[in-house]
């Protein structure tokens, strides 16, 4: 997994803490507190069922716990921040007390980002890669809050309409190059950066491979890598059936990003993932110490 001559990040600096990235994909565990999520829209609305779900996937072995109150798949109806707000609060709250764990806001508006920094989240996820609301970069330096910038071409209104690129690896890592220096030339330190290709947002199937293909290629940034393919269309498209489980197709592409010192799987299903990536790490490198009971 080590990747000679290439500045792979060992950590991502939060506010109150540091995660440190070993050989094995840290995991952040989706929350997602909409009606209208792809994969899980409506389960996880009512703020104690998503409180709950968070802390299985805490005791499944999240690293840390992502929670969104609006839904960015293709076509979604954006949210006002304050419907937004009422959706995710009382469950930041509610889990700030009850976790340990660095909990994420995926927003891309800087009201909704305050808050929820203030309520005890330390990463702004944000798929617009602070494109969304020019006041987002102003919350990151006051708050020392960290960040994850995500590439996407268009919105989620459009992005799906005719995505285009003449070669999607080198734009998409240009693009992110471009975000990386705009932050840091605004203050914000490397090492409370994460950078995301964006799998989905804005991508054909095949630009989604080539991506996962030559992820290792982004390590060069010297940020953190997250990734975010969890249950995604472009699974579906690959198997040819769009009603089949995508979770044995999510563990596949973790295992690959494993390999290639990706540094942190957003991901639905962190038992699942978590084990495997456990199992294959054991198997092809040799585990230095396993669990027996
Ligand atoms: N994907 C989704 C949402 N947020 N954030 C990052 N950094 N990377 C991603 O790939 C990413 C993301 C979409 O997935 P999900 O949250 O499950 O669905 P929805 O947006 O419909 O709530």
């Amino acid at each position: 997994m080590d990747l000679p001559g290439v500045s792979r990040a060992m950590c991502w600096r939060l506010p109150r803490t540091h995660l440190e990235f070993g050989r094995r994909p840290l995991l952040m565990g989706i929350v997602n507190v909409t009606p209208d999520s792809f994969s899980d829209g409506g389960r996880y609305l009512d703020p104690q069922a998503a409180v709950e779900h968070a802390l299985r996937l805490e005791a499944e072995g999240a690293a840390i716990l992502d929670i969104g109150g609006e839904s960015t798949r293709p076509y979604a109806q954006p949210v006002e921040a304050a419907e937004e707000l009422r959706r995710v609060m009382p469950v930041i709250r509610e889990l700030s007390q009850k976790t340990s764990l660095p909990i994420s806001i995926d927003t891309h508006k800087a009201e909704v980002a305050r808050e929820a920094i203030a309520a005890g989240a330390q990463i702004v996820n944000d798929v617009t890669a602070l494109r969304g609301d020019s006041r987002m970069i102003e919350v990151l330096l006051e708050t020392g809050a960290a960040v994850c910038l995500m590439h996407m071409q268009g919105t989620p209104q459009t992005m799906q309409d005719n995505p285009v690129y003449q070669n999607v690896v080198a734009e998409v890592a240009g693009f992110l190059e471009e975000r990386l220096r705009i932050v840091q030339s605004a203050g914000v330190p490397r090492e409370r950066v994460a950078i995301d290709p964006g799998i989905g947002f804005g991508k054909r199937l095949e630009h989604n491979l080539m991506l996962l293909r030559e992820i290792d290629r982004f390590h060069s940034l010297g940020c953190a890598i997250l990734v975010g393919h969890s249950r995604k269309r472009f699974i579906a498209e690959l198997i040819g059936d769009f009603s089949a489980d995508r979770l044995p197709g999510t563990v596949a592409v973790a295992l690959a990003l494993a390999r290639k010192g990706v540094q942190i799987l957003r991901v639905h299903d962190v038992g699942a993932v978590a084990q495997a990536l456990r199992v294959f790490e054991a198997v092809t490198e040799g585990d230095p110490s396993p669990v027996v009971e």
